[in-house]
């Protein structure tokens, strides 16, 4: 009968797509997508640059090598690569003084203090991490492509992080596009991300959000990973009457940066429920952007929204063995 189908039915766990359980699991968290190879997108400014695609693909070789516990290998970055750094850095230190939230400009204080982040020479990760796992205990892994956004976000629950469903690239942008890159480089991620896990709330709130994404359907990832989108890579917010950046992809490329804050893009108010459903640009500076109060307010409407999927379990964070256990209501 039907009742007996419905009783069979809600008594089967709906299948629930496999997630790592312990840091160390993030190895097998690494699936790639294509998107902008500039050995065959004529949209990446890198394109039929022979060189610089030799030294990309060489960068990314050491990433995909790289396993759990490994010692990061120090890369030796050419005078041309440092000049492309100082070029950006010296932009967006400009910029920001307006154009960045408080909580991105106190935590790049914080490094810039320490020496940490410098003008002058591309940092290390090896030691960018030293001062991460002082600070929030995140570490970045560096990964050799544009991830898939159920492996970035599982990464983030054990407070790794692996570049923006993107990569912790190593490699930088081309020289002759330093305003923008269609996709993240270590510039994004040192410039970009690097401030805001720093930051104890973030990082909580950027960790609860992995966790929400452990076991989700396809279709809830796809929801996460666009809000997370127009957040934490493009999100801005409203301090002092102006619109200032709280998203990475922002706040690393000195051309949108100033394009995101100028009334010529539309701006819409956060709502994660109809955030979730826009579609967006990445090939180029976004035509929309969404203004949140703040970004701890932005992250805690995206947890929340998270924290409403179902699920059919629940999961403990252990951060003693960097491990989650499931717990299921019987
Ligand atoms: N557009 C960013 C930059 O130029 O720094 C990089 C990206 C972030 C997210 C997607 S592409
Ligand atoms: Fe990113």
């Amino acid at each position: 009968s039907i009742t007996a189908v419905r009783m069979y039915k809600t008594r089967q766990d709906p299948e629930v797509p496999w997630f790592p359980r312990h840091v160390s699991e993030i190895d097998k968290c690494s699936h790639c997508i294509t998107k902008y190879e500039p050995t065959i997108d004529p949209r990446h400014p890198g394109f039929g640059d022979e060189v610089y695609i030799a030294r990309r693909e060489e960068l990314n070789r050491l990433a995909a090598n790289f396993r759990y516990g490994d010692q990061l290998a120090d890369v030796q970055y050419t005078e041309a690569e440092h000049d492309t750094w100082r070029q950006v850095f010296d932009k967006l230190e400009h910029l920001h003084v307006t154009l960045a939230c408080s909580t991105y400009r106190r935590n790049l204080a914080m490094l810039l203090e320490e020496g940490v982040l410098t003008r002058e020479r591309i940092p290390q990760l090896r030691s960018i991490n030293a001062f991460l796992e002082r600070r929030t205990g995140f570490i970045l892994r560096p990964c050799s492509g544009l991830l898939s956004a159920r492996d970035f976000l599982a990464s983030l629950a054990f407070r790794v992080f692996q570049g923006s469903y993107e990569n912790t690239t190593q490699y930088l942008r081309h020289h002759t596009k330093p305003h923008h890159s269609p996709e993240p480089d270590l510039i994004h991620e040192l410039l970009g991300h690097v401030p805001m896990f720093a930051d104890p709330a973030l990082a909580q709130m950027s960790q609860d959000i992995g966790l929400m994404s452990l076991g989700a359907s396809d279709e809830q990832i796809e929801r996460l990973a666009t809000v997370y989108w127009f957040i934490v890579e493009f999100g801005l917010c409203r301090e002092e009457g102006q619109l200032r950046a709280i998203g990475a992809g922002l706040l690393s490329a000195f051309g949108e940066l100033q394009h995101a804050c100028s009334d010529v893009p539309e701006h819409r108010e956060f709502i994660p429920t109809e955030t979730a459903l826009q579609k967006y640009e990445d090939d180029d500076y976004q035509p929309l952007y969404y203004v949140a109060d703040g970004i701890e307010e932005a992250l805690g409407k995206l947890r929340e929204y998270a924290g409403k999927f179902e699920r059919p379990f629940s999961l403990i964070y252990d951060p003693y063995t960097r491990s989650v256990t499931e717990v299921r209501s019987v």
